[in-house]
């Protein structure tokens, strides 16, 4: 689909898009986040809370792939030798598990690993960018910005995990590049929902500093 739609709802004002430049972004919607006994519940997150988005996820994903448009998944996962694992993540506070130590879910928030996976439900198809991301932001020792680049990508929609930590993290790093950036609503989660309000919030306040927001109704009414 190579023509540009606005969303006219978008907040805090319309936003404009050309699908075929355009990536659909889904960060960390993987079992160590959304299931117990992974990296998430280990610091003590109640995972049921991010397991409500995955119907909206996925009809969004279901409505992208449709127009054959540019997907791409995030996974948190490091190494197996954790050699991109900086002491500082590893060592911090008191979680039940740390990233490394052999869970109910393989090895936590290692690559490989069934806790790295993206939950089943959101499943990448062939042909989809998947990125493994040793950060909380996708650009951070990662070939995104080369991948989305060589597509001719200039507009980014974000869905996943959690809305104040990757997802934010992703797009505040996304705008500094130049991307265009919306957020998907109701594609996003937090283990606290005060948070995804506050970042929504942050997001779109001063003229959209970092980007955009809208329902993921809108994007898909806008291309269907
Ligand atoms: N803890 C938390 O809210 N998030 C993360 O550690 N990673 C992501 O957000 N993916």
């Amino acid at each position: 689909m190579n023509t540009l739609l606005t969303l006219a709802t978008a907040q805090p004002f319309p936003y404009t898009f050309n699908p075929a430049h355009t990536a659909l972004v889904v960060i960390d919607m993987q079992r160590d986040f959304i299931e117990p006994g992974g990296f998430g519940a280990s610091l003590g997150n109640d995972v049921t809370r991010l397991q409500a988005i995955v119907p909206a996820v996925r009809r969004m994903l279901d409505a992208w792939r449709a127009i054959e448009a540019v997907v791409l998944h995030t996974r948190e996962a490091h190494r197996p030798d954790l050699s991109d694992c900086p002491p500082a993540k590893r060592l911090r506070g008191q979680p039940s598990l740390r990233i490394g130590d052999v869970g109910p879910m393989g090895r936590v928030l290692i690559a490989g690993e069934p806790g790295a996976e993206i939950i089943p439900e959101l499943a990448p198809l062939p042909g989809e960018l998947v990125v493994d991301k040793p950060g909380k932001g996708m650009f951070y020792a990662t070939p995104v910005d080369a991948l989305l680049k060589e597509r001719g990508i200039t507009h980014l929609l974000f869905m996943g995990v959690t809305t104040e930590v990757c997802v934010q993290t992703s797009m505040r790093e996304a705008n500094d590049r130049g991307y265009e950036c919306l957020l998907i609503e109701d594609g996003s989660a937090s283990y606290f929902p005060e948070f995804k309000a506050a970042a929504l919030a942050m997001l779109t306040a001063q003229g959209a500093i970092v980007g955009w927001a809208a329902p993921s109704s809108a994007v898909i009414e806008a291309i269907t």
